[in-house]
């Protein structure tokens, strides 16, 4: 009851939001931030639906009313208690029910805002088992959303500078650098600079991915991060990670490292192209036999 009046809260505080036509197109899904863009990006899987609802119903409402609140009591005191108005100040130094009421006060606050944060927080770091219920976007409840258990797992490794990604059952591995920008208006002008890469990592829809996330053993810390996907890890050399996304869209979602790496942080982005079950099976059975171009021969080429 209560999530759905933030969740209604949160979409009439959105819709507020979005005032020029510009920021209104900027809402459909497009995978990656676009020009004039405000707001999240579209969310895909169960665990963005948390994050834009926590985000929409809990933080905007208690930021807003926070500032709203500092604010008048400001003018307030500047207005009514500046030194021509109020020549002779108040001597007193305590006043017992005001300190009680502001130490309490965001002590609520922030148990109201604890309280579904880590229950996202558990959403995101607990695979999913086929049982176990997630909140999705109604981050006030004891979780009702159902995924199945992952079909599919891919390890995702950080390098100086690119990802490598290994579909660990299948035992096939490929490397994933980005586009130049010759390369890109080449072979994929409508992909955005600076996220477009020669190899996107291809994963089917509607199925659970188990994402794991590492580094180079010799290299340094990244993160591995798809805002679509509200998905955000480290990848740790000597250390593996573990997380989840289960995409109820096709398309191309990016992301980046975020982590500061070293020279090339800022180009080595991540690119997943989620596509069909029928076509995910034809990709990888051509991968299987005939190697990573093949499978790649087997999709829409990527414009
Ligand atoms: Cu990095």
């Amino acid at each position: 009851m209560t999530g759905q009046f933030l969740k209604k809260m949160g979409a009439l505080s959105a819709a507020a939001m979005a005032l020029s036509p510009a920021l209104v197109a900027a809402q459909e899904s497009a995978g990656h931030p676009v020009p004039g863009q405000f707001h999240l990006q579209p969310s895909v899987p169960p665990i963005m639906d948390s994050i834009v609802a926590f985000h929409d119903g809990i933080l905007m409402w208690s930021i807003s009313f926070i500032v709203v609140l500092v604010l008048a009591l400001l003018i307030w005191i500047i207005i009514r208690y500046n030194a021509k108005r109020n020549p002779v100040p108040a001597a007193f130094t305590h006043n017992t029910l005001v300190e009680v009421v502001w130490t309490v006060l965001p002590i609520v606050v922030l148990i109201v805002i604890a309280i579904p944060s880590f229950g996202v927080l558990s959403d995101q770091l607990t695979t999913p088992d086929g049982e176990r219920k997630y909140l999705g976007a109604n981050i006030f409840s004891f979780g009702e959303v159902e995924v199945p258990a992952p079909a599919l797992t891919v390890k995702a490794t950080g390098q100086q500078w690119y990802w490598d990604y290994e579909y660990v059952d299948q035992g096939l591995a490929l490397n994933s650098i980005m586009l130049n920008e010759e390369d890109r208006l080449a072979t994929k002008p409508n992909q955005p600079r600076l996220l477009a890469v020669d190899n996107e990592l291809v994963v089917p829809v509607d199925t659970t991915v188990r994402m794991q996330i590492t580094a180079d053993p010799i290299g340094v810390i990244h993160a591995f991060a798809v805002p679509s996907f509200g998905i955000k890890i480290d990848a740790v050399p000597g250390r593996l990670n573990e997380t989840w996304f289960n995409s109820r869209e096709t398309g191309m979602f990016y992301g980046q490292c975020s982590e500061l790496c070293g020279k090339d942080h800022a180009f080595m982005p991540i690119a997943v192209r989620v596509v069909t079950k029928e076509e995910f099976a034809t990709y990888m059975a051509a991968f299987e036999g005939d190697g990573h171009a093949a499978a790649n021969a087997t999709l829409a080429a990527v414009q």
